[in-house]
């Protein structure tokens, strides 16, 4: 597999992420996300949406991280990352769908409004936030109630549903996610996910660094 992508934003963090706990070997294609590499040609023929990541396998073309982590699990036959049985499978499934339609969007304005807006020079706005919370919390409320009936999303051990739902809070902390409601939720992604190797091996940090400064 190919994968193209840059590793310090969420979608590709996420796939790289789950591909190292799916144990799925990739080669990694770079593409620079601030310098908008994303929106030229030739990569946009892979991908249409202009956006990253995308994957190939020989004449497969596939777009949309979930999509692409979907396959890795099936082709390389990680039943723990990614159940057959029917009723887990349609559980995750249905979490990757709801992190893509609904939890990615909401923790994006913090990213942007928070990290982004303010890296390029710009300031956040509080209105932005402020119409954002309720919707937050709402989801995040979701989240909560899963994670304190269990250690992970679908059951007793991690698998893409988890590392797909960490993806957009990856920057929790400079993102200024409101999770002091959450203490489940925030447990969970403090001391589970940020405790997997393969979300160590994708570390990334504020000023999106991938480079852990030597203390
Ligand atoms: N639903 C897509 C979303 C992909 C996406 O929005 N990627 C962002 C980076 S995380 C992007 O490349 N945006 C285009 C841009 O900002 O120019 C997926 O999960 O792969």
């Amino acid at each position: 597999m190919q994968i193209y992508a840059d590793p310090i934003t969420v979608n590709c963090r996420k796939v790289l992420a789950g591909l190292s706990l799916i144990g799925a070997p990739y080669t990694l294609k770079h593409v620079d996300y601030f310098k908008g590499e994303q929106k030229l040609a030739p990569y946009v023929e892979l991908n249409p949406n202009a956006s990253i990541p995308a994957m190939t396998d020989g004449d497969l073309v596939l777009w949309e991280s979930n999509a692409i982590l979907q396959y890795a699990a099936d082709k390389v036959g990680n039943e723990a990352a990614y159940p057959r049985d029917l009723r887990r499978r349609a559980d995750i499934n249905r979490w990757l769908l709801w992190e893509s339609s609904s939890w990615f969007p909401s923790c994006y304005v913090f990213l942007v409004e928070n990290c982004v807006k303010p890296l390029l020079g710009g300031a956040s706005d509080p209105a932005v936030l402020d119409a954002q919370a309720a919707q937050f919390h709402k989801l995040a409320g979701i989240l909560e109630q899963r994670l304190q009936r269990q250690a992970w999303i679908a059951g007793e051990q991690p698998t893409i549903a988890d590392i797909a739902l960490a993806a957009p809070m990856h920057l929790h902390g400079w993102q200024r996610l409101p999770l002091a409601d959450h203490p489940a939720l925030r447990r969970w992604m403090t001391e589970r996910v940020e405790a997997l190797p393969c979300w160590q091996q994708t570390w990334v940090g504020e000023g999106f660094t991938t480079q852990r400064s030597a203390h």
